[in-house]
């Protein structure tokens, strides 16, 4: 399936993997790309150093391209940005912000640029900012969100820009593919599914938690700090929901809450003070399988549609 984002990125399938914070690591990104898509280490606010290792692991363990997000609220972001230019990274994605200052430079060292954005505005300044690409991501995502839903975003991001869009939120089989094209998207971000990818190293509760959610198990916070995050239902999110409804937790107070929640469930999948990011699709995940085979059946059931 040959489209502008195979041809920029040089890759089988237009397929990016999201860039899950504590989540996508060299196991992860290399097994992606491996199947013939993009694979992403996460920067999240993890140090320089285990990043370098990261990045090093991924080019051990495959020779097509992969990329890096880049979380632009990060304190290490400055550093993430030469980081990616110093190891030759082929692409970088970013999230949460807006990576305007750093284009240049990732330009002049040959990184391709695709910016993940929540809105038309943004995307037209990303655009105009010099980037290969962007993902249009909607509020089906998980994570970091933004209002509008992917069906309404992606065409609007198409109709506005000339580089190519890459559609996300809400995608997790052959069907949401064939849609995104059908919105005018020449590619797919895909976080949520390949959490329960055999070679995603989550806690064994996390991928539980995903294996069995069913269509009302996603749930959004955190819309009064500026910060709404999309994730798994749990006593914890609905505490945390509870708290921001009724007033009887502060913008500040959730905040100190939810520091360090996201390791907490990665790694120790506390269920009491972990949060457990993940998109609204999570419903339809039913089965670990290995990344290849999710890309694989993936897009063929995407060709089988497109082509009827
Ligand atoms: O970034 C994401 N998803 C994320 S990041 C994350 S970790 C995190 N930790 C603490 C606070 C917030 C996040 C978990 N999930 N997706 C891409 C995305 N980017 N969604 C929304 C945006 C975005 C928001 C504002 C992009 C640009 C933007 O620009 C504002 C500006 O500066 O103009």
């Amino acid at each position: 399936m040959e489209t502008r984002i195979t041809k920029l990125l040089g890759c089988e399938y237009p397929i990016i993997q999201g860039g899950m914070a504590w989540i996508a690591e060299s196991k992860l990104a290399s097994a992606v790309s491996n199947a013939g898509g993009i694979g992403l280490i996460a920067g999240g606010s993890a140090p320089i150093d285990y990043l370098r290792e990261q990045i090093r692991a991924c080019k051990a363990m495959t020779d097509k391209p992969f990329g890096v997000n880049i979380m632009l609220m990060s304190p290490n972001a400055d550093d993430l940005a030469q980081l990616v230019i110093d190891e030759k990274v082929a692409v970088v994605t970013t999230g949460a912000g807006n990576p305007g200052k750093y284009i240049p430079d990732w330009k002049n060292a040959g990184i391709k640029v695709i910016p993940v954005i929540p809105s038309v505005a943004l995307a037209k300044r990303m655009e105009r900012a010099g980037a290969d690409a962007v993902v249009a991501e909607g509020t089906e995502s998980g994570g970091h969100i933004g209002e509008i839903t992917t069906m309404c975003l992606v065409p609007q991001v198409v109709d506005a820009l000339d580089i190519p869009v890459i559609a996300a939120g809400g995608i997790a089989d052959g069907r949401g593919i064939a849609a995104s094209f059908m919105l005018g998207a020449e590619g797919v971000q895909v976080g949520t599914r390949f959490l329960a990818a055999e070679e995603c190293q989550i806690n064994a509760v996390y991928k539980e938690l995903v294996v069995k959610a069913k269509d009302t198990d996603s749930v959004v916070t955190g819309r009064y700090t500026g910060h709404p995050c999309r994730g798994v239902k749990t006593k914890f999110s609905k505490m945390l929901a509870n708290g921001e409804k009724s007033g009887t937790l502060t913008p500040d107070e959730f905040e100190n809450l939810t520091l360090g929640s996201l390791r907490k469930a990665v790694q120790d999948g506390n269920l009491e003070e972990g949060s457990f990011l993940c998109g609204a699709i999570a419903g339809m995940i039913n089965e670990v399988k290995t990344c290849d085979e999710i890309v694989k059946e993936m897009f063929e059931q995407a060709e089988k549609l497109l082509n009827r």
